[in-house]
């Protein structure tokens, strides 16, 4: 593969001058890792705004944006219905740390859509969300254990970022500086779409684990499926052990199905965590469940867990409109017919280039992998793509004004708004991408 001039594909001055700056004062000049661009080399573009399906960035190029702020952004950008709800919320006063009609109204939503929830605590990050979610598994079951998999995500929660042991079937190692051998050892990971990893873990460890926390889809190693009777397997494997199901629903909450992928696969967790949509684009989070477990937590448990902005009426203004809008008549089946048409178009355009690709999508979240064309089904298949391949791929596009999630980990995005003309343009804008990968 030659490498290429990035610059010479795209003018991107300004982003490089403003990451210049950037970097002076904030950590790798950005504030969240991923949008560095370490996935695909170069310069971070540095977006000035966004309407509807488009991104502009600081040199003034126009994409065509499919990250939408990594899914949030479901309705695409600066939506009147989500601007106007802010802007009154706003006129009203910012916060008042004192309970609002507006948070029981979304979460009055949230039981609504998703099936196994009849209370909802909202914070204010997917981060929160989990880190709650864990410690309340815990306080219910007085287990101290949970189970992760390879390769999903769950924000940066201590107990989290711990990745597998050798073998898979041990103690968790800390995943970054700073978490302790403490906090790691009480993590445990399995192999996703593997339920004799997770039974060895519970055989090993009987009775001391609290919970089995997944991504029903998984989203952040690109999008990787769950296979027949893996979440199924992964109920009966909790109820048999006294364990609690987990389903981080932060991503795939109204992305793969109006009520979850819970809904989607029919598996009903213990716990749900949300984020992402049900904030519209501002910072929200949730966890969630039926009654009885959530009426551990305070005030009315003892499970504590608190937040400043927790519920905040701008976040759950925006939140409201998002689910509002995509609750109306023929909106969802629009919306996931047209995420067929830009994958089956994508797939039409690598065949018709001679770019071997496997594509994933689930509902509205996609993403493809550089690979001999096998689906993966875990961390160690995903691994095997090709990301040289991938970082060519998202800069050819970028340079044909699509923006696309700068990692191969990750997963794509559509909106509402994204267009029978908007999908066309993208589909084309592929074949010729496809071409410039495979002559490189
Ligand atoms: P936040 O704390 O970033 O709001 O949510 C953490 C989280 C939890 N669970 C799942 C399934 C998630 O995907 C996330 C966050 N997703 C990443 C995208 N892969 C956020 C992007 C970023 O870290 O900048």
């Amino acid at each position: 593969m030659t490498k290429i001039s990035i610059e010479s594909l795209l003018t991107t001055d300004r982003s490089r001058a403003l990451f210049a700056d950037a970097r002076k004062v904030i950590p790798g000049g950005v504030n969240s890792p991923v949008r560095a661009f370490r996935g695909v080399g170069g310069t971070p573009l540095f977006i000035e705004r966004g309407q509807g399906p488009y991104l502009w960035d600081a040199d003034g190029n126009r994409y065509i944006d499919y990250v939408l702020s990594w899914g949030p952004l479901i309705l695409g950008h600066a939506h009147p219905a989500v601007v106007n709800a802010i802007k009154q919320a706003a006129e009203r006063g910012t916060s008042f740390g004192a309970p609002t009609a507006l948070e029981t109204a979304l979460a009055e939503e949230v039981v609504k859509l998703v099936p196994s929830v009849e209370m909802v605590r909202f914070v204010n990050s997917g981060t929160e969300a989990t880190m709650s979610a864990l410690r309340l598994a815990r306080a219910v079951t007085g287990r101290e254990k949970i189970i992760k998999f390879e390769g999903c995500y769950h924000g940066h929660g201590d107990a989290l970022l711990v990745q597998a042991g050798s073998g898979v079937a041990t103690l968790g190692l800390p995943d970054s500086p700073g978490v302790t051998r403490g906090t790691a050892q009480d993590t445990l990971v399995a192999r996703y779409n593997d339920l004799a990893s997770v039974e060895a873990l519970f055989d090993r460890y009987p009775g001391e684990i609290a919970a089995i926390i997944v991504e029903p889809v998984g989203g952040n190693m690109g999008v990787v499926p769950p296979v027949p009777g893996f979440l199924p397997g992964l109920r009966a494997l909790c109820d048999r052990h006294g364990a609690l199901l987990v389903f981080d629903e932060v991503m795939t909450g109204f992305r793969v199905h109006l009520g979850g992928a819970q809904t989607q696969y029919d598996v009903r967790p213990d716990i749900t965590t949300l984020g992402k949509v049900i904030g519209g684009g501002l910072p929200v989070g949730a966890y969630a469940g039926p009654r009885t477990i959530m009426e551990e937590v305070a005030p009315v448990g003892k499970m504590y867990q608190a937040g400043t902005l927790s519920g905040n009426p701008l976040a759950m203004a925006a939140g409201l409109a998002t689910l509002n809008v995509l609750q109306q008549p023929g909106v969802w089946p629009a919306l996931t017919e047209r995420a067929r048409r830009l994958t089956d178009g994508i797939g039409a355009a690598a065949r018709a280039a001679g770019v071997s690709i496997a594509q994933t999508r689930v509902g509205t979240m996609f993403s493809l992998f550089f690979n001999d064309g096998e689906t993966p089904r875990c961390w160690d298949d995903v691994k095997q793509a090709d990301t040289k391949q991938y970082a060519r791929w998202f800069w050819e596009m970028a340079a044909r004004g699509v923006y696309l999630a700068p990692s191969q980990f990750e997963a794509g995005f559509i909106s509402t708004v994204h267009d029978d003309e908007v999908v066309d343009a993208t589909i084309d804008a592929a074949y010729e991408a496809f071409r410039a990968v495979r002559s490189s």
